[in-house]
């Protein structure tokens, strides 16, 4: 068939290395940059066959995140922004695994199941991270789109969020917004400048942040779009790449794993500070106390800061739609604690795994999905969407209902609800704490953490522990979670879990407990069973 001429041709020039195997996780792929030219290329493939079949533009996005620079990676974006579908992860992995001379029929393979008409035209959008081998390997994906005749649109250095932002915009022809760089920081900025005004006596110590950028794409974004904020936020930047090392010693990843602040940060006493992840896709916030403590506010502290905020608003509009907080395992128990029983939101626990809480947040009128790591966002129901509107709208209503309204309004605005997104979870969060006069002191007391600990443990073969309940308990192997009961049992206030990780070859062990001895001793005793 000569419409595969092409992908014979360039396949020959991104050629796989024999035998190699690569499985698309919970992130795409991810691996040493070295190995990853073959499957940029045939991820170019793919999407173009996925938009072909869904007649919309796919995203393709080069990164990997808070890996080390040596790293790459690349993700999917499917048509309203979302991570591409389980069925076509499956299809990824196949196409990556196929030897050299069995290419073109992995590929038949996949037309052929998903019957995709050959002559529907494709669009690709394609966007990548500042690591020194992106910009080869998103040629390499421009290369696949190229040789099964699809269109690109290469958005060049952009966040993660961003390029699913464009995906998701280019989709609905612009309703969500322009899908250029520029109509990203307009409508963010707008939103969170026109929330600003609502924040009586703001001095310029609430209106400043110290920002660390993890010496990647986040850090060059904050940079293009500190104009646009007209300077209702001051930002100091931090490992802004033009000195150190991509996520070396900085970055979200480092700040909450560490639980430490980044290499390359002042910071003084009560001061704001937050972190972003290789690609801008995470945040964290802490600060140091007048003691010199450090205090971290996780993913669980902005999904409860955002979700009070949220039903504060509902309540005072006269709004009657249904909120809810969407976490995963690793969420702090006084978190959901609080979240349930003072809050009174209803709360649901997911896998790990962006898609799966993106899912499961999509159930309600209103969903806050955070991992404790600092991904997260907020999710609107269409229906949602329309009664603030209405309700922004209507001109007969007392003050503080259409106060109320528009705030939501504009937060909706502010928000990046395609994914998670540091920039704009930054200015909601920095509106909020505005608009409230809350200090990140007070922000940090409205619940305190349970003392916890992660540790990872080698075993010679991680898929022996399944789990169930949203990861919360293994079925096997037999007698595990009969030991980790029992060791439980022995702490107050504990809890724990293990779970083999998506993206290295470990087993992942968290235990927390109502002291950090008994959190450690927990997580060390768990780590013995799991071996
Ligand atoms: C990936 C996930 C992240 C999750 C992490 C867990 C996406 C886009 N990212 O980075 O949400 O927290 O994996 O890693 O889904 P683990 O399985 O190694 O613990
Ligand atoms: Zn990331």
């Amino acid at each position: 068939m000569s419409e595969f001429q092409e992908v014979s041709k360039q396949s020959g020039v991104h050629p796989k290395p024999a035998g190699l195997v690569l499985q698309y996780g919970t992130a795409g792929f991810r691996t040493n940059a070295k190995l990853l030219d073959h499957i940029m290329f045939r991820m170019g493939l793919l999407a173009t066959l996925r938009s072909k079949t869904t007649k919309a533009t796919i995203g393709v996005m080069v990164t990997a995140s808070h890996n080390p620079e040596e790293d790459n990676g690349v993700k999917l974006v499917d048509p309203m922004g979302e991570m591409v579908s389980p069925t076509w992860e499956v299809y990824a992995t196949q196409l990556a695994n196929a030897e050299q001379e069995d290419l073109l029929a992995a590929l038949k393979d996949i037309i052929e199941k998903e019957a995709v008409n050959m002559s529907q035209e494709a669009k690709v959008f394609v966007g990548k991270d500042t690591r020194g081998s992106s910009a080869r390997l998103s040629q390499a994906v421009l290369d696949g789109v190229s040789a099964l005749g699809g269109h690109s649109k290469d958005y060049g250095l952009v966040t993660t969020p961003q390029l699913h932002y464009m995906v998701c915009c280019q989709n609905t022809q612009g309703k969500y917004g322009e899908a250029t760089v520029e109509g990203y920081y307009k409508k963010l900025c707008q939103a969170f400048i026109k929330l600003s005004k609502n924040a009586s006596n703001c001095t310029d110590d609430q209106k400043h942040l110290s920002v660390d950028g993890a010496n990647g794409i986040g850090a060059l974004k904050v940079r293009e779009m500190e104009s646009h904020l007209k300077k209702e936020l001051h930002i100091s930047l931090f490992n802004d790449g033009s000195e150190g090392k991509l996520n070396h010693q900085c970055g979200a990843d480092f700040v909450k794993v560490q639980q430490k602040p980044p290499t390359g940060m002042e910071i003084s006493p009560g001061e704001r500070c937050c972190s972003f992840d290789g690609d801008a896709d995470r945040i964290v916030y802490y600060y140091s106390d007048s003691e010199g403590t450090f205090h971290l506010l996780d993913g669980d502290k902005v999904a409860t800061l955002i979700s009070t905020f949220l039903k504060e608003l509902l309540t005072s509009a006269g709004l009657d739609l249904k909120i809810a907080v969407v976490q995963t395992a690793y969420a702090n128990g006084s978190s959901t604690n609080y979240l349930e029983n003072t809050m009174k939101v209803t709360v649901r626990c997911t896998k790990t795994g962006v898609k799966h809480l993106h899912h499961a947040a999509q159930e309600f009128d209103i969903g806050v999905y955070f991992e404790a790591n600092g991904h997260g966002t907020v999710l609107f129901s269409k229906a949602a969407e329309e009664k603030i509107q209405q309700l922004a709208e209507n001109s007969s209503l007392i003050d503080e209902k259409k106060r109320a309204a528009l705030l939501l309004q504009n937060t909706i605005n502010v928000i990046n609800q395609t994914v998670g997104d540091a920039i704009s979870d930054m200015l909601l969060i920095e509106a909020i704490l505005a608009i409230k006069g809350m200090t990140i002191h007070q922000w940090d007391a409205i619940y305190t953490d349970l003392p916890n600990r992660q540790l990872k443990v080698k075993v010679s073969d991680r898929r022996v522990i399944d789990t169930t309940d949203a990861e919360r308990r293994a079925v096997s192997p037999a007698g595990l979670q009969e030991a980790i009961d029992t060791l439980v049992k022995k702490y107050r206030k504990a809890r724990s879990f293990v779970r083999p990780s998506g993206t290295e070859d470990v087993v992942r062990v968290y235990a927390e407990a109502e002291t950090q001895d008994s959190a450690d001793d927990l997580a060390h005793e768990v780590s013995l069973a799991v071996y």
